[in-house]
């Protein structure tokens, strides 16, 4: 982003009318209900978009057919997509924007891993030997309307499916544009199908027909047993359920810990995209020697977070996806006042909460995933440090885990215990890498295979599951100093 070219194609698009999703949806779907989309950090309509209704989800249900093309076509197809994508930066930068909120930081990351997963799922695709499994249905979140949205139906369609993606109902038009730009590579239409709405007559209409062959689904753990339930009255037996879920995720930091280290990485792990990342740091335990200090630099560092408009780039914190969300996390804060430790100020339009520590005992305190820039710390004493990898294991959640030590013994022994998808030693915790860092949890929080892993695609085809994926992987940013 330091170069001017790449900002001015950026900014220039600011002015230019967001490509609307309207005469996409109607043109397609026609008859469901109009519903109004808002800028978060301003409350302001940006578009009016027609969820699909029960004969759009029929209609779409009987027009899928499988992509019918060899493996070399279809990741050939993708890949133009990928080029696609990265050629509509701009309007798809403003989209990401005004529709869920995001930092230009974080839209950058965003078009990153949704080009990753094009490009790289496309090669995965030709490795495959098995045929697809039919038609899959991907619901995906609102927090990576792109990334996620376009990684669940490029690894559906790599392996040869028919996709019907139901993007989240807060963010239809940056899936509309994907939608729209996968077709223009050239995917058929019959192969994907967009079906924006709600849950309760999209999702569950979906979930629950026996035409579906499997569904992948990212969002919350309480969803993705209610679709499990739907899948298990009217699927076929085998038809795969791929999920990942929510987190609880901690992160240890002991008294060997460099602590500008640990507090710059604390930051951006819990309050980078408002927290809403299901990898987000959500309970911190600080050796008891070291708290007072690292607490006192970690409300220095909060006090420093520029909230504001996200399309500024000096903007470190947007807003909430939407007034519920909102509502949600303050009645939260609201209940748990007693134990706030630091709060810093919030603007006062638009969704934005400010970000919050909340001091915990630990992490069997938490009663449920609160996503959105609120963490919980705790301290422990260096005698009870297995107690606390227990006591995380116990809480049965398993995304995403960090650790800021320089021991190196500490390293192997607390990365072999403790069960998540992800461990990160000396960094921080979220935006794992397509390819290099296969992303995905344990426990309540998901099924597997890992997205940007090598075994993903092969679940969404005929043969058997492949081999389970390594429960962890530790990937250390900074070498630990020998003890
Ligand atoms: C999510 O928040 O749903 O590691 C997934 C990360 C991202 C994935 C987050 N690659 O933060």
């Amino acid at each position: 982003l330091s170069d001017a070219a790449t900002l001015a194609r950026i900014y220039e698009v600011r002015e230019i009318e967001m490509p609307g999703a309207k005469p996409i949806l109607s043109d397609r779907l026609g008859t469901g209900t109009d519903r109004q989309i808002v800028n978060p950090a301003t409350g302001e309509g940006i578009a009016t978009v027609t969820d699909a209704d029960a004969d759009s989800v029929e209609r779409a249900l009987a027009g899928a057919a499988p992509w019918e093309a060899t493996a070399a076509e279809r990741a050939a197809i993708l890949r133009r997509a990928a080029d696609l994508y990265e050629d509509a930066l701009g309007p798809l930068f403003a989209a990401l924007h005004r529709e869920a909120g995001k930092t230009i930081p974080d839209a950058v990351g965003e078009l990153r891993e949704a080009v990753d997963f094009l490009r790289y799922y496309a090669n995965e695709g030709e490795k495959l030997t098995a045929g697809p499994r039919g038609v899959i249905a991907a619901i995906s979140p609102w927090n990576f309307p792109l990334a996620i949205f376009t990684g669940q139906i490029a690894a559906a369609l790599a392996a040869g499916n028919a996709v019907i993606a139901k993007p989240a109902e807060q963010t239809p038009l940056v899936a509309a544009m994907a939608v729209r730009l996968m077709h223009e590579a050239g995917v058929p239409r019959s192969a994907l199908q967009y079906v924006p709405g709600d849950g309760a007559t999209v999702g569950a209409t979906l979930t629950s027909d026996a035409r579906v062959d499997g569904v992948v689904f990212t969002g919350s753990t309480e969803t993705a047993r209610v679709i499990q339930g739907a899948m298990a009255e009217h699927l076929a037996p085998g038809a795969p359920l791929i999920a990942e879920t929510g987190g609880l995720n901690a992160m240890i930091v002991d008294s060997t810990a460099l602590p500008e280290q640990a507090v710059r990485d604390i930051v951006a792990s819990s309050f980078q995209s408002a927290g809403q990342r299901c990898s987000a740091l959500r309970c911190l335990y600080v050796q008891e020697d070291v708290a007072p200090t690292l607490i006192e630099m970690l409300k220095g560092a909060m006090d420093e977070l520029a909230l504001g408009d996200p399309w500024h780039l000096s903007t470190d914190v947007g807003p909430v996806i939407d007034a519920d969300a909102k509502a949600g996390i303050e009645a939260y804060v609201e209940a748990h006042t007693a134990r706030v430790l630091h709060r810093v100020a919030a603007p006062e339009t638009g969704t934005f909460v400010a970000p919050t520590l909340i001091e915990v005992g630990g992490i069997a305190d938490l009663e449920r995933e609160v996503f959105g820039p609120v963490l919980h710390v705790a301290t422990f004493r260096a005698e009870d440090i297995d107690r606390v990898i227990d006591d995380i294991n116990a809480r049965g959640f398993g995304l995403t885990f960090g650790l800021h030590t320089r021991i190196d013994g500490r390293v192997e022994n607390l990365s072999r215990r403790i069960r998540v998808g992800n461990a990160y030693v000396n960094r921080n915790q979220i935006g794992a890498i397509v390819g290099s860092q296969p992303f995905g949890g344990e426990g309540l929080s998901g099924t597997g295979p890992k997205a940007g892993g090598p075994n993903y695609v092969a679940r969404f085809t005929a043969s058997p599951t492949p081999m389970a994926d390594q429960t962890w992987e530790i990937i250390a940013e900074t070498p630990a100093v020998k003890r």
